[in-house]
């Protein structure tokens, strides 16, 4: 069995948790390679509802051993309380969740610059989730960071933390209206990686041994291609690396213990937080599509912005992360439109503009050219074929096949597992 990336080939929330939920049990390992408790992914089983942020989707099925390594930052407060919810609800988490000791441990202090820097930036803000991602990834660069392992000798870890908060602190002073975490937020952030110590496992050596064992990992992507932080609409990006290839050096793997890449895109768009997105609807359909598709995000509630399926975007997603089928989703949330516009190229001025651009000013400029495919007006929610499908939704899907160049897989008609569409 082979080891498969899945990615996002848009900006977050295409639906990975279902897609990665409906491919664990052809896996023995689930592994997250990049962000923190920025992402949120909802799975619905067996009529329950789980949010789950930090741990792979794969700890819902018990076959599957789970992986957080290193390129992932941790707020060690958010981890403990995934871990007591599902073990609330029976889902067994010991000895299945391995937690890299190289991961970076996100404290409030990281939170509370993150929000202080956006508020100061006022309208000029990039929208982060607030959750300390960008400050911690930057403490990790900088080489301050606290890396989960210190948590096996608490007073290094105090020591550490100490000057990190102090640090940190003097940064959060430079805005006036900041709030300073207080010693209990920190002593909380502190006890809690504690608590984590049970986790701590070597990911790498263990995922290493998996591969060359023969068993199936999955790589499970977090935010999506365009919020790479390289190669998405900079500075409206994340602060880790998107890419499918990222999952191999960020768990210590070679590049080859890839064998395939899924991308998982809407089929439409949305984007939450500021930044470019040519495609946005900004009148009363971009509405219609937001309740239909219920677009609030899973970690922070916001409202997602929605648009139409971005052609140029999407292609330069399958080149960046190596896509080589698609999965599409909430295809069903198109069900009643008329016509269904597609971006197929850009615009500037006069000019036809064929690659993504690496300015995101340019990008705000652009005018998208759309194809306007028509609408099948019938409800598709649950259908399980393709050949069911009204023959307009199938020629959508072909059209987007299309112009990705890779082929559709698999096509989800609803949010519950068996709402699904398998093609070979
Ligand atoms: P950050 O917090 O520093 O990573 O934010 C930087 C940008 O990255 C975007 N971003 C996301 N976009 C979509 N979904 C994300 N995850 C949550 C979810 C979002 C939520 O899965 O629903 O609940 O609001 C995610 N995480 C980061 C973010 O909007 C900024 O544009
Ligand atoms: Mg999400």
């Amino acid at each position: 069995m082979a080891n498969v990336v899945v990615v996002g080939g848009q900006w977050g929330d295409e639906g990975k948790g279902k897609v990665v939920d409906l491919l664990c049990p052809a896996f023995r390992h689930v592994a997250r390679f990049n962000g923190g408790n920025n992402a949120g992914h909802t799975v619905r089983f067996a009529d329950r509802h789980f949010a789950l942020h930090l741990i792979p989707s794969g700890i819902l099925h018990e076959n599957c051993q789970c992986y957080i390594g290193p390129g992932v930052v941790v707020n060690p407060v958010s981890l403990v309380s995934e871990v007591e919810n599902l073990e609330a609800q029976g889902v067994p988490v010991r000895h299945r969740l391995h937690l890299s000791p190289r991961a970076h441990l996100v404290l409030p202090h990281h939170r509370a610059l993150d929000v202080a820097r956006e508020e100061a930036k006022g309208a000029r803000k990039i929208g982060t989730t607030g959750r300390g991602i960008g400050p911690t990834y930057e403490t990790r660069a900088s080489r301050t960071g606290l890396r989960a392992g210190l948590a096996r000798d608490p007073q290094r870890l105090r020591e550490k933390a100490s000057a990190l908060a102090a640090e940190l602190s003097r940064q959060l002073a430079t805005y006036p209206q900041a709030q300073q975490p207080t010693e209990e937020e920190l002593e909380q952030a502190l006890a809690s990686a504690e608590k984590l110590v049970p986790f701590l496992r070597p990911v790498d050596s263990l995922l290493a041994a998996a591969w060359k064992k023969g068993e199936a990992i999955l790589f499970e992507g977090a935010q999506g291609t365009l919020l790479d932080l390289d190669f998405g609409t900079y500075p409206f990006v994340t602060s880790s690396g998107c890419l499918a290839g990222f999952a191999a050096p960020a768990l210590g793997l070679p590049a080859r213990a890839l064998d395939g890449v899924l991308g998982v895109f809407k089929a439409y768009c949305t984007r939450v937080g500021a930044g470019p997105f040519p495609t946005e609807i900004q009148d009363a359909l971009g509405e219609h599509i937001r309740r239909r598709g219920n677009e609030f995000g899973t970690t922070t509630g916001r409202p997602r912005r929605t648009g139409w399926f971005d052609a140029v975007a999407a292609r330069a997603a399958v080149r960046w992360s190596g896509i080589e089928a698609v999965a599409l989703t909430k295809l069903d949330v198109l069900d009643s439109l008329e016509r269904i516009p597609v971006a197929v190229a850009y615009r500037l001025g006069d000019c036809e503009v064929t690659e993504f651009p690496d300015d995101a000013e340019e990008l705000a400029a652009v005018q998208p050219v759309f194809e306007e495919l028509p609408g099948w007006n019938t409800d598709t929610t649950g259908i399980t074929e393709f050949e069911k499908l009204p023959p307009l939704a199938q020629a959508y899907v072909r059209r987007l096949e299309e112009l990705m160049g890779v082929p559709v897989v698999l096509i989800s008609t609803g949010p519950r597992r068996e709402e699904t569409i398998l093609r070979r």
